[in-house]
């Protein structure tokens, strides 16, 4: 893409995604986090956009590393908060209170799991989900995020 400016966003992982490639990768996939970011940063060059991405195990990181990506100027975040999606009032509050539009993303289809993998406290929030299509589920809400903030 020429001529337009890039689009800010940011990528999020919650915690344990550090260790993708490394364990499970029946669930999770083979590549580790580092080459799926790798492959999501030339993925948004193509779409016009710069990413920040950011992985914590910690909770309070995710919500400052969303208050810091709205200062750096993202337009929005495509967010995998792993177990932290269940869980974190804090992460919905921080994603809500900031206005960022956001993809809710999953490596595994969380609904053919446990039942307490069922409920999102972000998914109200949230542009659009996709789930259990591994590291595809990125990529696909990389390109809805940045084809639904083209044209908002
Ligand atoms: O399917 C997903 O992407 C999840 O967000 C992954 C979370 C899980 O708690 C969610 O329910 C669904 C777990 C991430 C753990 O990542 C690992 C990666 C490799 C090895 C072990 C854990």
């Amino acid at each position: 893409m020429s001529g337009q400016s890039l689009i800010r966003i940011l990528v999020l992982h919650g915690p344990n995604l550090n260790l993708l490639g490394m364990r499970e990768p029946e669930i999770y996939g083979s590549a580790t986090l580092e080459e799926l970011d790798a492959q999501l940063v030339v993925q948004a060059r193509s779409v016009g956009a710069e990413l920040q991405t950011v992985q914590s195990n910690h909770e309070g990181e995710l919500v400052d590393a969303v208050h810091s990506a709205a200062l750096w100027g993202a337009r929005g975040a495509v967010v995998n908060a792993a177990a932290y999606t269940h869980t974190s009032i804090a992460l919905r509050d921080a994603l809500a209170g900031v206005g960022l539009p956001f993809v809710e993303v999953h490596l595994s289809n969380v609904h053919s799991r446990e039942p307490f993998r069922h409920r999102s406290l972000l998914a109200e929030h949230a542009v659009g989900v996709i789930q259990g299509f591994g590291a595809d589920s990125y990529r696909l809400g990389l390109l809805g995020l940045a084809s639904y903030l083209r044209a908002s």
